[in-house]
């Protein structure tokens, strides 16, 4: 039957009513039964080997119409809604995000069950099914407000399965159901994305805000996502979820094994588990606990075949985000993977007793990359110079006695979700001008640089970004109920928020900005600040600097004399949803993390697609970004890696010398607690912040602000020469092929997974 029966049909079905009368909620829950039809008639991805990707997040974002668009019918669909005077895009707003992750690790595991589905190969996700996921963010007088997030519905695209297990922790057992997501492959099979849940889940036990009982673990166990760990229930909480997402996702692995008739002592031939950061960790002891205790192997077999199964993907060489669990924590939670993460950590004493490789060090922590290191066939970085970073520094202990364990994945995106499906008007010039061979093959968008020159394509591509901001202005204007001129430069900072991405040194900017316009130097182009960011509600700073930017923007755009040069807004509650707004929107990307801290980045392979420029630093993919695009078609300032990590291990960096010595740095710095602030603001979060500038500065703002505020001087300057822009957004999207998922996913599949 042709989609437009079906959907008639379906409609009438469901709501008694042809589509034209159907409501907005009618027609996404009819769009979605639908989907699902379509989705069964696609055949099951299968193989001889199996990837078990195991991650604590999966930003997937919404799904309809990604799913749309990988099944091939979003235009005919589109097309039949509009006949009937109904629009996609509103029934879109229907549908509810699923909170499932947090930043760019999340959304990076989404890219990459969409490129493995894409490519046809034999993988799962697997996961947790959080109830509340990460909080919703709101804003009330300038501070983060932290709520919980309700996405699951009766209509969603959760299935749930009838396979169930025990979990016993030390002190008690609780039972789980796994929940599936279908992943639709472009033009190919369906994946699967398996969550689990804890069947006591109580949603009940929430009160105000986030807060719940931390110790009620059978009724809060799949609550959230990254609940506050800031003492020690939360601690152990965060325990309590790792061993109950990799308990199941090892009794998984070992059914599908046993199901397909295969020996244990083959796992290794017929499953691959990929550990998403340190998170998944403890399914390798996990994995030896059940071949050894339940299934009959010697210690040394089960190590063998794990290690052999196993591999590990690190995301960071942030100390903070590298795992380390106080051994009693695990006595408590776990304790029968104690006596095996002994044994590992034993094994390795013996042979080498340097301190700094081992995996119990001497204040009893457990160092969970450790077990990856050891345990695992491969550790991967996610960009060249985060690789680096790790072989030459980090890890180097490691990578002198594993060598050939050290392996390089540069991070990209699905460009069905970044482009296809967020970028509509981008993606029809794109086919227009280039076929549509980019689709499949995302090398061809160097078939651009042939048009780097054609002048009515690279008007239309400008006509392209004025509707997309204009449509962003509208949104924020609906959302956060400002005002924003679509004809000021776009400069948007969206990104988790963290010290270290230097939120504040655009914050500082900003100050700067004011105050040379307050002097009476006006700037040539309008400029609107976006930001859109979470705090981790444990994380005081960064709320801290939260409340800066929502102050600065309060003051700044009810500023007669200041708001027509520059505005200010940070969006709230920012999300997949919020990004595939923003991105196609904007002019100037910031990726200003300090030189070595940011493993990879990925909202600037988006940007890049998008047609937007990247100010940055030598940071992460920025790195591979400018080796694509050349000096010319990107802004990069700072520090580099070398120096900065020269400064950690000399202990020599004194932020309060750059305040001195600098006006300009000391001018911007002092006005965070000067009286035009602390009037609208709140002195003690200002103060703070102030103090820590000044006293502390761990991620060196100070350092890179005069060369920032410099560069981005440039970048604005540049910007008013249109055609000179144009030509550098055409070269920053040619090369962005690079940075597909698909390709990352394959030199995943030829050097770790070898799924075919
Ligand atoms: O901070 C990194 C980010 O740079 C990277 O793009 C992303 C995906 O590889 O992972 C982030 N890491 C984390 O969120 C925690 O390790």
């Amino acid at each position: 039957m042709e989609i437009r029966d079906r959907f008639e049909k379906l409609s009438a079905k469901l709501y008694g009513r042809p589509i034209r009368q159907c409501t907005e909620a009618e027609l996404f829950h009819t769009l979605l039964v639908l989907t699902k039809e379509l989705i069964a008639d696609k055949k099951q991805i299968t193989g001889e080997r199996k990837l078990y990707y195991i991650s604590a997040e999966f930003l997937i974002g919404k799904l309809l119409s990604n799913n749309l668009i990988n099944l091939g019918v979003y235009d005919e669909i589109d097309s039949i809604l509009k006949e009937s005077g109904k629009s996609l895009s509103m029934i879109e707003n229907i549908e509810p995000e699923p909170s499932l992750g947090n930043g760019g690790l999340g959304r990076l595991a989404a890219c990459f069950l969409d490129s493995i589905a894409s490519l046809g190969l034999n993988g799962c996700g697997v996961g947790l099914l959080y109830h509340f996921g990460l909080f919703k963010q709101s804003f009330h007088d300038h501070l983060q407000c932290a709520n919980k997030n309700e996405w699951i519905t009766d209509k969603s695209w959760l299935t749930k399965t009838d396979l169930s297990f025990d979990v016993k922790f030390g002190d008690r057992t609780v039972r789980s159901t796994m929940y599936d997501i279908d992943v639709v492959g472009y033009e190919n099979g369906i994946g699967k994305l398996h969550l689990f849940d804890v069947n006591s889940v109580d949603e009940s036990i929430v009160g105000n805000g986030i807060d719940f009982d931390k110790n009620n673990i059978e009724k809060n166990l799949t609550l959230f996502l990254y609940p506050d760990d800031s003492d020690e229930a939360g601690h152990l909480l965060r325990i309590y979820q790792q061993y109950f997402m990799v308990s199941n996702a090892a009794r998984l692995i070992i059914k599908d094994m046993k199901d397909a008739g295969h020996d244990l002592h083959d796992l290794n031939k017929y499953a691959v588990v990929q550990i998403n950061d340190t998170h998944p960790t403890m399914v390798i002891p996990e994995l030896i606990r059940i071949l050894t205790q339940e299934e009959y192997f010697t210690m040394d077999d089960a190590i063998e075949v794990v290690s052999k199964t196993c591999a590990y993907t690190n995301h960071t060489i942030l100390a903070e985000a590298l795992e380390k669990w106080p051994l009693r924590y695990l006595e408590k939670v776990v304790p029968v993977l104690v006596p095996i993460i002994k044994e590992l950590n034993n094994r390795i004493r013996k042979v080498n007793p340097d301190p700094v490789i081992q995996i119990i060090d001497d204040e009893n922590r457990v160092h969970m990359a450790h077990i990856d290191i050891h345990y695992g066939f491969s550790t991967n970085g996610v960009a060249a110079i985060h690789t680096d970073i790790l072989k030459d520094s980090e890890l180097n202990h490691f990578y002198k006695l594993y060598p050939e364990r050290f392996n390089n994945k540069t991070n990209g995106i699905t460009f069905r979700r970044w482009l296809l499906s967020c970028n509509h008007g981008l993606a029809r010039l794109l086919d227009e001008t280039i076929g549509t061979g980019y689709r499949k093959d995302a090398s061809e968008l160097k078939k651009l640089l042939e048009h780097k020159e054609d002048q009515n394509f690279l008007d239309k591509l400008d006509e392209v970004k004025k509707a997309n901001k204009q449509a962003l202005a509208d949104y924020v204007k609906k959302m956060e109920g400002v005002n924003i001129d679509p004809n000021s430069v776009f400069d948007v900072q969206v990104k988790r928020l963290h010290e270290y991405k230097r939120q504040q040194m655009n914050a500082l900017y900003i100050i700067h900005k004011y105050l040379e316009i307050k002097a009476g130097k006006k700037p040539e182009t309008p400029v609107t600040c976006i930001f859109g960011a979470k705090a981790a509600p444990a994380y005081v700073i960064a709320k801290d600097i939260i409340h800066l930017i929502l102050v600065l923007a309060e003051i700044i755009n009810k500023d007669p004399e200041v708001s027509p040069y520059l505005k200010v807004v940070m969006v709230s509650n920012y999300n997949v949803s919020y990004a595939e707004k923003i991105i196609p929107a904007c002019d100037i990307s910031e990726q200003i993390s300090l030189a070595s801290k940011e493993a990879s980045g990925t909202s600037n392979m988006k940007f890049m697609l998008n047609g937007a420029i990247t100010l940055g630093t030598d940071d992460g993919a920025n790195v591979e970004i400018h080796d694509f695009v050349g000096d010319d078609n990107i802004y990069i300032f700072g520090a580099k890696s070398d120096e900065v990590i020269e400064h950690y291990k000399k202990a020599d960096y004194v932020s309060r010398d750059i305040y001195n010595k600098s006006k300009v740095v000391k001018d911007a710095v002092d006005f965070i607690v000067s009286d035009t602030v602390t009037k609208v603001g709140n002195k003690e979060n200002l103060e703070r912040l102030y103090n820590d500038l000044i006293n502390k500065d761990w991620f060196m703002a100070l350092l890179d602000l005069e060369a920032y505020i410099e560069k981005k001087d440039e970048i604005l300057k540049d910007y008013a020469d249109r055609e000179k822009w144009k030509r550098m957004v055409v070269v920053n999207m040619a090369n962005a092929g690079f940075f597909s998922s698909d390709r990352t996913i394959e030199e995943y599949n030829r050097d770790i997974w070898k799924l075919r």
